[in-house]
């Protein structure tokens, strides 16, 4: 009796306890789109939350332990849910990758359509940015073809750094700051929402996310301050990988 009084507090307190966690998100996510939200079988499905990585505090104190608990356990996995959801009621899309949906969007069928370019956007985009972040180390790209590539186009590092926080500065509402592959040429263009460079047909070598609950906790309206903090975490070793990847 005791036990089943204790269960029935524990679904409750649980409850409770979900109910505060969609407030908090949606307090975090700003714009038009509603609140990620994670149904109660978000595990199941092809898509998968991959590892962060590193340990949630390991960009402290550039970018805080709880926004990265909270982005990446809670945003990131509500558009790995809901993504799921969405492919499971377009069976013809079974067996492809997220990268293959995004680049074909045409292709998905437009009942699942928006679905997967929010939340297959969002799962990709994010599952980028994971990687692209590090605990600091170079501040700059180091020698090669990317470091080249970079100052052939934008010349100083400090211009390229210019251009691409007056991009993330200019997103309305929610959205992404890129640097992008255009074939060959290097572009640093900007996305709203979770749209993905990946649907224009580019490659995104470098990403920002400036939604809200990407730096709400820590810089709350701040976003100046935040994409100041950004250059002091980025894995500029991916990056440049990623330059050789597709421009062999
Ligand atoms: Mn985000």
């Amino acid at each position: 009796m005791a036990d089943m009084i204790t269960r029935r507090e524990a679904l409750k307190r649980a409850a409770v306890m979900g109910a505060a966690t969609v407030i908090m998100d949606s307090t975090l996510v700003e714009g038009a789109s509603p609140p990620p939200s994670a149904p109660p079988n978000a595990a199941t499905g092809p898509f998968v939350l991959p590892p962060l990585g590193y340990p949630h505090d390991a960009l402290e104190p550039y970018i805080d332990a709880q926004t990265m608990q909270i982005h990446h356990g809670k945003h990131h996995a509500a558009y790995v849910a809901n993504l799921n959801q969405a492919v499971a009621r377009a069976p013809e899309l079974a067996g492809k990758s997220v990268e293959e949906l995004l680049r074909h969007l045409e292709a998905v069928p437009e009942s699942v359509r928006q679905a997967v370019r929010n939340h297959g956007g969002g799962h990709y985009n994010h599952t980028l940015f994971w990687q692209l972040l590090r605990k600091q180390r170079d501040a700059r790209p180091g020698k090669g073809p990317f470091r080249e590539a970079l100052r052939a186009t934008f010349g100083k590092f400090e211009e390229f750094q210019q251009q691409f926080t007056a991009a993330a500065l200019s997103v309305f509402g929610s959205g992404w700051a890129w640097l992008v592959l255009d074939g060959r040429q290097l572009k640093i263009e900007t996305t709203p929402n979770q749209d993905t460079p990946l649907s224009q047909g580019r490659i995104p070598l470098l990403a920002l996310d400036v939604w809200e609950h990407a730096y709400y906790l820590k810089y709350q309206n701040r976003r100046a301050d935040y994409v100041a903090a950004f250059w002091n975490v980025i894995n500029w070793e991916v990056v440049a990988e990623r330059y050789a990847q597709f421009t062999a």
